[in-house]
């Protein structure tokens, strides 16, 4: 399918672990083409007026585990071949070619990551990569998925490495985006394409420094777990690193209960705010939507940006909302 590509190619991907992974995979496969990688600005899960209008000038555009606006790929449908890959919820665009086996109804236990979308699609084996994603977006969780935690077991066997290790390959990963830094999230593909094993992206020094830099942040921040209201933990924090959905993870997972974390130091005029629910939280995604603001998530996560005159009310709807 793509060997028919011509010209210029732009791959946009997620900031995250599996964003990083999966565009490693479509680079690789596409290393004789003439493509480079971008993310959004770094907790937009949109694109602003100024990236749509940079990159109508590409040929071909590929997706992958992000889950634009609609309007924002139908713009760059326009003037370009778009491909998305993806596994967030979200509707089927037309006109383009949408492999997200989610929207299609598919079972999200069977399709945990973009980067095994990927992976499955290119007719790779399993690999590094293609896990890596997996236990990037779930974390410790993915032990519950049998099906695809014998696969991580077995490979792992393989490799001679333990989960534990995959893991903290994702923090190292993931601590480019954590502390703000786009460039970098950008150079990641590139610099997986060089590596062979495990242990060179583990010896990574400057992700170490970032890990270890983004851990004090965070453990500062965890030092008190917010406020609990009828069975739900609300945490208020104020920071510029973008750390609300490790902060969430980590209290949700901890606590076993619905939480929601607020950060109000990220943007200047708006805030971020990141459930993890109990119970299906789609219905609020949706609201969200219909109200206006940026947001998006999964089965049990909603993530939103809210004007900072917003923040209270839909905080109250969700409230309402799991509290129900
Ligand atoms: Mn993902």
């Amino acid at each position: 399918m793509f060997d028919k590509l011509k010209g210029k190619g732009l791959l946009i991907h997620h900031w995250d672990t599996d964003g990083i992974c999966a565009a490693c995979l479509i680079l690789k496969k596409l290393k004789d083409k003439d493509i480079i990688n971008k993310t959004p600005i770094l907790g937009n899960y949109y694109l602003t007026e100024d990236e749509i209008e940079e990159y109508q000038k590409f040929d071909f555009i590929f997706i992958v585990d992000m889950s634009l606006p609609e309007d924002n790929v139908v713009k760059l449908a326009e003037k370009s071949k778009v491909f998305i890959f993806d596994h967030h919820l979200g509707k089927e665009i037309k006109g383009v070619y949408h492999n997200n086996p989610i929207i299609k109804g598919g079972n999200p236990d069977e399709y945990p990551s973009a980067s095994w979308i990927v992976n499955d699609f290119l007719g790779n084996d399993v690999n590094l990569y293609s896990l890596l994603g997996i236990v990037g977006d779930h974390e410790q969780k993915i032990k519950k998925n049998m099906r695809f935690y014998g696969i991580i077991n077995d490979f792992c066997m393989k490799e001679n490495i333990i989960f534990d290790e995959l893991l903290r390959i994702c923090y190292h990963i993931d601590s480019n985006y954590k502390l703000g830094y786009k460039k970098s999230v950008e150079e990641a593909p590139h610099i997986l394409l060089e590596y062979h094993s495990a242990n060179q992206i583990l010896d990574n020094k400057i992700w170490n420094e970032n890990y270890n830099n983004l851990n004090n942040e965070i453990s500062k921040q965890l030092e008190n777990i917010g406020d609990e209201i009828e069975g739900i933990i609300f945490k208020k924090i104020d920071t510029s690193y973008n750390i609300i959905s490790t902060i969430t993870r980590k209290i949700a997972w901890d606590s076993g209960k619905n939480t929601m974390v607020l950060n109000t130091g990220f943007f200047k005029d708006k805030d971020q705010l990141y459930v993890r629910s109990i119970k299906n939280i789609e219905s609020m995604i949706e609201r969200g939507k219909s109200l206006g603001y940026k947001c998006g998530g999964k089965k049990e996560v909603l993530g939103v940006i809210l004007p900072k005159g917003k923040t209270e009310s839909f905080v109250n709807e969700l409230l309402d909302f799991l509290k129900k």
